[in-house]
């Protein structure tokens, strides 16, 4: 049984042609956006004792109808999701069929994010490693790409204390125009060399749909960042890709604005999506944000996608990082994200709020602590 996700709108649906930009090694290809954007979610249950046969029959009618499936298999039923125009979906007799417990609607506004679409938690792959089982995956890394000793010197030690993703800035979206804007493509070239050297796949954030192209020869997870979390062009773009897309909660989103971004990229076929809480801005100055742990509880309710929690920018301050990074694993992260360098003080971005090599590597043993308390491994 797997809970990877599949594509219900993958291009094998005869949705017309090719768009021409973009193949690369790294998954990144581009297929058409699905017919309408007024897709209904309805949610066939099967009963416990259906057989193969009738599911695979349900699954064939629902493609018969020009309609979506997305198949879930927990340990006792199926879950089936059915995606299509609303008036086609709700015309057909669902219900009808052998094998079939229960017919549902997502009435909520997001649907294909919602947890009941798939009625179990999903696995999002980033490189070899899965997000959003019963290990706590850490990702860790600088904020920006500064140059080859630097990445290269981070990426080994954050692997070895235990981390098993890189992250780093190459693009760079700054408050003022006239801070570090980040190396761009050579940021990436330096990114895919830790790659090389240390086997950690790699998750960066592309600012804007004109450089989609060029990170996804590079990412292996793309990262939609909070100022950017309801550009929704970018959210369509990266929603045509495969690759795995982390998408950061706006500073003054709400949950289910962040819901309804993510339903953007799911609408467009990237069923490979995780959301990441980062800190949101209230009254309180003594912190950079509010890290909004209430977040995390809710997400793993509202939604089977996976969720990452970084609590370098939700708290901004290194020495206050470490106890919201554990918190954050207690409240049910699945992922966290921590900032780290080997010289802060010449960092050329966030140098106040990164952890040192060996303050990580400290946070790692302790992390492992809180998850073996709470069932999961690290
Ligand atoms: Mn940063």
């Amino acid at each position: 049984m797997s809970t990877f996700l599949s594509n219900p709108l993958a291009p094998d649906t005869k949705l017309g042609s090719a768009r021409p930009w973009s193949t690369s090694q790294n998954g990144c290809e581009l297929v058409n956006p699905p017919q309408t954007a007024e897709a209904l979610a309805m949610i066939i249950i099967t009963r416990p004792d259906a057989t193969e046969e009738q599911i695979e029959h349900i699954v064939a009618r629902i493609h018969d109808w020009g309609l979506r499936a997305e198949v879930s298999r927990g340990e006792m039923r199926v879950v089936i999701g059915v995606i299509g125009p609303e008036d086609k979906v709700r015309e057909k007799p669902l219900g009808a069929f052998p094998g079939v417990e229960s017919v549902t609607p997502v009435l909520k506004p997001y649907k294909l994010v919602a947890y009941e679409f798939r009625g179990m938690p999903s696995k999002v792959k980033v490189g070899n490693v899965p997000v959003g089982g019963k290990e706590v995956v850490l990702m860790a890394g600088p904020c920006s790409v500064e140059n080859e000793d630097q990445i290269i010197a981070i990426a080994q030690s954050i692997g070895k204390a235990g981390a098993k993703i890189l992250r780093g800035g190459a693009f760079k979206p700054r408050t003022s125009p006239y801070s570090f804007q980040g190396l761009g493509k050579a940021g990436l070239q330096l990114l895919a060399e830790a790659r090389r050297e240390t086997g950690l796949p790699i998750i960066t954030e592309v600012m804007d749909t004109k450089d989609l192209d060029l990170v996804c020869e590079y990412a292996d997870c793309l990262q939609v960042g909070a100022r950017n979390m309801q550009n929704f062009s970018l959210l369509r773009e990266v929603g045509r890709t495969r690759l795995p897309v982390m998408l950061k909660r706006g500073m003054a989103a709400s949950i289910k604005d962040l819901l309804m971004s993510a339903e953007y990229i799911l609408s467009e076929g990237n069923f490979n999506v995780l959301l990441c809480e980062r800190g949101i801005r209230t009254f309180e100055t003594m912190t950079r944000n509010t890290l909004d742990l209430n977040a995390v509880p809710v997400l793993k309710a509202e939604t089977h996608l996976p969720v990452v929690v970084d609590p370098t920018h939700g708290i901004g301050i290194r020495q206050f990082v470490p106890a919201m990074a554990l918190a954050a694993v207690a409240a049910g992260a699945d992922s966290i994200m921590i900032e780290v360098h080997n010289a802060p003080e010449l960092a050329k971005s966030d140098g106040e709020q990164c952890l040192l090599p060996g303050e990580f590597a400290d946070l790692v043993g302790r992390i492992r602590g809180v998850a073996e308390a709470i069932g999961r491994e690290l």
